[in-house]
């Protein structure tokens, strides 16, 4: 069912600072960046430079307001990972799999996620505390 581990999910109340932290701490470099609306992060994507494409990432997110999933998480939890991800070929088939043996999906239909792969969750209580993230990465054309 899974393919990769594509990412690991760190909250974090300031962007910046964070990619600094792990870049002047770890060594690594930011390979993308983006605002996603609809989920409210502000998120970076971060590797170490060895590492080849495709590679499991690490992911950092802030919150873009104060309803939104990481806000809520912070305010809880504290900075911290959040979540975990594991890639997949064909979201739909990997949802009507884990349904099938009883888990439940956060989302109906498969929404947006970074750089306009397509994504799904799990219930953190499904899947032994860990909020799992479901990616079918886009197509590299
Ligand atoms: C909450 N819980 C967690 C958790 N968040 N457990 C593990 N990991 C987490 N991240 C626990 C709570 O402590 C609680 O346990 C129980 O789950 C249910 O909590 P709730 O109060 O009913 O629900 P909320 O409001 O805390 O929401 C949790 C939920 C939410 C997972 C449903 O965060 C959500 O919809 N997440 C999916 C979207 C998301 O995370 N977006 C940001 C990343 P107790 O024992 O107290 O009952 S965006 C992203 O990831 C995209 C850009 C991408 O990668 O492509």
């Amino acid at each position: 069912l899974v393919t990769a581990v594509d990412h690991v999910g760190i909250a974090v109340a300031d962007l910046e600072a964070a990619i600094a932290f792990h870049r002047d701490t770890f060594g690594l470099e930011v390979t993308h960046s983006e605002v996603n609306e609809e989920q409210g992060v502000h998120e970076a994507m971060l590797r170490a430079p060895g590492d080849a494409t495709g590679a499991t990432q690490l992911q950092l997110l802030a919150p873009l307001r104060e309803d939104s999933a990481i806000a809520k998480f912070l305010d809880r939890s504290g900075p911290g990972l959040q979540q975990l991800a594991f890639r997949v070929t064909d979201v739909e088939a990997a949802m009507s799999a884990l349904r099938a043996k009883g888990l439940r999906l956060l989302y109906e239909e498969p929404r947006r996620g970074t750089a306009n792969s397509r994504i799904n969750f799990v219930h953190p209580k499904d899947a032994g505390g860990v909020l799992v993230e479901l990616v079918e990465p886009a197509e590299v054309h």
